[in-house]
Parts: C-alpha cells; sequence; structure tokens
C-alpha cells in the first residue's frame, strides 16, 4: 500500500517531509473540527470576518510546515501577505480551511495547498507550480494529489497499521469526458448573459445542478463525475471570487493534471500571471470540451 509520503517521493525527500509534515497537521486539525465552532473578532485581507477554525487551521499548518524544514515561504488566505521563514526551501500557498462558510451546517470542507520549487517570485503562473493538492473533510478524509502528470486519490486510514496516514485509493484519476454534473457560484442574477447562456444549455444536455458552497467539495464532484463548477466573473465581482493563489491555481493544476481544463473564460488559468498574492479570477474548471464551450460562449 502507498502512502502519500511514498507517492511524493519522484519528487524527492524534502518533498516527502513536507507532505509528512501537512498530513500531521490534517489529523491534528480533524480531531478539533468538532469542538472548535464560532466567529473570532478579526477580518482576512477580503474582508471576510475568519471563524476560530480557520484561524486554527491557519496555525495547525503554519507551525507545522515551518518545522518541516523545507520551506522557504508560505502563503495562506488568511495572512496579509506571504511569510519568509527561510532562504531556501519551497514556497507553500495555502487555503486552510477552504469552505468555511459550510462550519456550521455541517457541509464540505477541505484544505488547498500548491507547491512552488523555490521563492515566491511575482508574477508567477499556476503551471509553476511542482504539485498541488486538496482535501475534502467529508464522511471520510479523502486528498486528491497531483504532479504535472498524474493525478492520484487517497483517503485517510483512521485504524491499524496505516493510522494516520493518506493511503493511495486510485492512481492517474481523469475527469470523465462525458459530463453530468455542473455548479455555478455567485447569484443568477449577477450572472453575465454568457454564464446565464451556458446554464441553459447545460440543462438542456441533462446536466444535474451539484452546488454545495465548497470550491473542494463542489470541484471533487466533477473530477468524479464530468462537468463544470464555476465560480464566475459577475456583473458586481468582474474578478470573481476566488483566489488566484491559493484557490484557482492549485486546482487548476489538478484539474490539468486529470486531463481537464480551467479558464477564466477567456484562456487558460494555468498559464495566468499571478501578479499579487490577494488577486481574485473567475474559474471555470472540469471537462475540457465543457469549459472550452463557455470560452466560445464568452467571446460571442
Ligand atoms: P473560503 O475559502 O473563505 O471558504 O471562500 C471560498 C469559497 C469556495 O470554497 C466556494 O466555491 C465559494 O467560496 C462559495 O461562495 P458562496 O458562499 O458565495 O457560494
Ligand atoms: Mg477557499
Amino acid at each position: 500500500m502507498r502512502t502519500l509520503v511514498d507517492i511524493a517521493k519522484q519528487l524527492g525527500p524534502e518533498m516527502s517531509g513536507l507532505l509528512d509534515a501537512f498530513t500531521q497537521a490534517v489529523v491534528t486539525l480533524l480531531d478539533e473540527i468538532p469542538n472548535v465552532q464560532g466567529t473570532s473578532s478579526s477580518f482576512n485581507i477580503y474582508g471576510e470576518e475568519q471563524k476560530q477554525l480557520d484561524l486554527l487551521a491557519n496555525d495547525l499548518l503554519l507551525n507545522a510546515l515551518e518545522n518541516s524544514g523545507c520551506v522557504s515561504t508560505i502563503a495562506t488566505e488568511e495572512l496579509d501577505k506571504p511569510k519568509k521563514i527561510a532562504e531556501r526551501g519551497f514556497s507553500v500557498v495555502i487555503d486552510p480551511l477552504d469552505g468555511s462558510s459550510n462550519i456550521e451546517s455541517n457541509n464540505l470542507m477541505g484544505t488547498i495547498m500548491g507547491i512552488y520549487q523555490d521563492a515566491l517570485n511575482f508574477p508567477v503562473k499556476p503551471s509553476d507550480q511542482i504539485c498541488a493538492l486538496y482535501t475534502v473533510y467529508g464522511p471520510s478524509t479523502t486528498l486528491v494529489f497531483a504532479t504535472r502528470s498524474t493525478a492520484y486519490e487517497l483517503v485517510l486510514v483512521r485504524k491499524g497499521e496505516y493510522k494516520g496516514k493518506f493511503v493511495e485509493k486510485k492512481a492517474n484519476l481523469i475527469i470523465p469526458e462525458k459530463p453530468s454534473v455542473y455548479g455555478v457560484g455567485g447569484s443568477k442574477k449577477s450572472w453575465l448573459p454568457a454564464v446565464s447562456k451556458f446554464v441553459e444549455e447545460l440543462e438542456q444536455k441533462g446536466l444535474k445542478l451539484r452546488y454545495g458552497g465548497s470550491l473542494v467539495g463542489d470541484f471533487n464532484q466533477v473530477l468524479h463525475n464530468g462537468g463544470v463548477f464555476a465560480y464566475p466573473a459577475t456583473l458586481d465581482r468582474p474578478e470573481g471570487k476566488l483566489r488566484h493563489l491559493y484557490e484557482a491555481g492549485p486546482i487548476a493544476f489538478i484539474a490539468h493534471a486529470a486531463k481537464g481544463y480551467a479558464s477564466d473564460g477567456k484562456s487558460s488559468i494555468l498559464e495566468k500571471p499571478i501578479t499579487r498574492h490577494d488577486q481574485c479570477t473567475p474559474l471555470y474548471v472540469g471537462t475540457t470540451a465543457v469549459v472550452k464551450r463557455l470560452e466560445e460562449l464568452m467571446r460571442s
């Protein structure tokens, strides 16, 4: 049975060390999720009130990755700016608790992480990442890990010899070409006409609506069933809601490894420069032909 740490060895021993530290932080976070509820009195740079769990997830991951000894910079959605730790080492970009508006209702959440080889000197592109992953805190805890060429799915083992480790469930994940589900964020009245037309077409083709309010959960459905997830440009937010560095970039990298495609509505997210840590971008991601059709509608 291969663990996440085993799979990461193809990227060198330091990557294995980093992902071991990440796993330990996730296991601690899972133990705390039932106990830590409520908001804090602080706000992040996007003006969102931080939940106690947002802050805890951020602290656990920061501590674990700092202590791993192989990270030079950590940038997270909850920090005001990237934190330099050492002269040499990987740069990691993290959304510590994606979907934290789902805490009260006990719906899906997860953690997103992208890893760059060296220092984070803007502009960077998501295609510069050497690997990326996300977890889904659901009925079981799963993790999707991608190198440039391959996406793997793993599951966290809770008892026995492999307790506390992510073990391989499936290698070479491919987003199905036949689409079955779609989810689109933002309120319908704020969608651009091309997005409304796109959704009409998807419904006419018989795709089923699946929207759960967390990027990790919603993208995970698309990865398994084929289709599209979008958090579009809207009339009031032309750059969309999702963060390019922490959310769209790593998810786009994973989608491409699974032979899918991610776009900002015009072109590939993977090659779209990230010029600031707090940059947002529209995101349309999933089965390649479906996302390409959206680009076509946006052009016309
Ligand atoms: P978060 O990282 O603060 O949870 O915000 C990002 C989340 C995404 O997971 C999800 O796709 C989106 O926000 C949902 O937004 P909305 O609540 O507007 O549907
Ligand atoms: Mg998020």
